[in-house]
């Protein structure tokens, strides 16, 4: 693309956003990009949804929370599953508030899946050599918006080190894995799905939006955790979890533990056993009795697991993981409570 086209385009976005209509001028700089994907362009679109979000109002809507809900029939203790078809707002409600969790097989086509997890790797490369190296031709897989202050200069496993072999990264770390991502939630409907769910709209953020490559028997443990915990009162959150290769259950890989059930408070953290201060103890998820189950689904490519705040999960290390678990973690936040410090992103 010529560099006259760019800057036609963002002279275009630029007046869209003089006139504050900052949704017309994503819309419009999403589909430019669609067209013709290039790195400035990616690169403008993370910088404006991090501006976007903090320049516009976000006004609490007026409405019963916890909302009406049903709970969805489930094979014994397991988390519903249902297809993409029946992905609806009040299918979403019942399996999270009702159920602990829902699981919507295949919601990510294949095609996304595996471009998805070369998108990791590619990114892991990237940041592991430097970040921002290639050409203007190429793309830059890693890259850190300048929107985004203050925040560590990588972010990997606590006392592990950057390795391109596996790890998490922030998808905006990465501007065209974050563009691409946006695009298939818009395909897919999302953004007026959780404007239904939480009457209002939803936004990402910074912080809870993570592209993660976990290697199998890595000698980690990690401990039970509520991601509400830590992430602020009054908060209304979904987050939406996507497997990229074949993990969980009886699998080769670590998947995902999580509690399901419709309890939902805050647990005490740092007692019996909690290997950390912010966790929870496998003493106090064993008292949780049958209607708290600890599971963890077996998930194929492109599977998806819905959950919120209140759920109990960890990632599931096991002794006999051969193989490399790729996944997406997407944290969608009720715009009107969506925490600062998460660097909410419009989207
Ligand atoms: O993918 C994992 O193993 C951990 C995910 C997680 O903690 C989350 O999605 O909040
Ligand atoms: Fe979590």
């Amino acid at each position: 693309m010529a560099s006259q086209s760019i800057s036609e385009i963002m002279s275009t976005v630029d007046n869209f956003i003089s006139i504050g209509d900052w949704e017309s001028a994503l819309q419009y700089l999403m589909k430019e990009n669609t067209q013709q994907p290039n790195s400035v362009l990616e690169q403008q679109l993370v910088d404006l949804r991090i501006r976007a979000f903090r320049e516009s109002k976000w006004p609490a809507p007026d409405v019963k929370w916890p909302p009406a809900h049903d709970v969805l029939p489930s094979k014994g203790s397991d988390l519903p599953e249902i297809n993409p078809d029946s992905l609806n707002v009040d299918s979403l409600r019942s399996g999270i508030m009702g159920n602990g969790g829902l699981i919507v097989r295949g919601l990510m086509d294949s095609h996304t899946v595996d471009t998805m997890r070369d998108n990791i790797d590619r990114t892991l490369v990237d940041r592991q050599s430097g970040g921002g190296n290639s050409d203007s031709s190429e793309q830059a897989w890693y890259k850190r918006s300048t929107q985004v202050k203050g925040g560590p200069t990588q972010f990997f496993a606590l006392g592990r080190e950057r390795s391109s072999e596996s790890g998490s990264v922030w998808a905006v770390d990465s501007p065209r894995v974050a563009s691409q991502l946006i695009e298939f939630y818009h395909s897919i409907n999302l953004p007026g799905l959780l404007n239904a769910y939480f009457s209002e709209p939803a936004t990402l953020s910074v912080k809870k939006w993570v592209l993660r490559k976990v290697a199998p028997n890595n000698g980690s443990k990690s401990g039970w955790h509520q991601d509400g915990r830590f992430l602020g009162d009054g908060i209304r959150t979904v987050n939406l979890w996507i497997a990229l290769t074949e993990c969980g259950g009886d699998s080769k890989s670590p998947g995902l533990d999580i509690v399901g059930g419709e309890n939902r408070k805050i647990y005490e953290t740092g007692t019996q056993g909690a290997p950390f201060d912010w966790t929870v103890g496998q003493g106090l998820v064993d008292g949780l009795g049958p209607e708290s189950p600890a599971l963890c689904p077996k998930f194929s490519p492109g599977d998806a697991l819905f959950f919120d705040h209140y759920n109990l999960h960890r990632t599931a290390f096991g002794d006999d993981h051969t193989e490399n678990r790729y996944a997406l973690e997407s944290w969608f936040f009720a715009a009107s409570r969506a925490p600062a410090k998460q660097i909410p992103v419009y989207f």
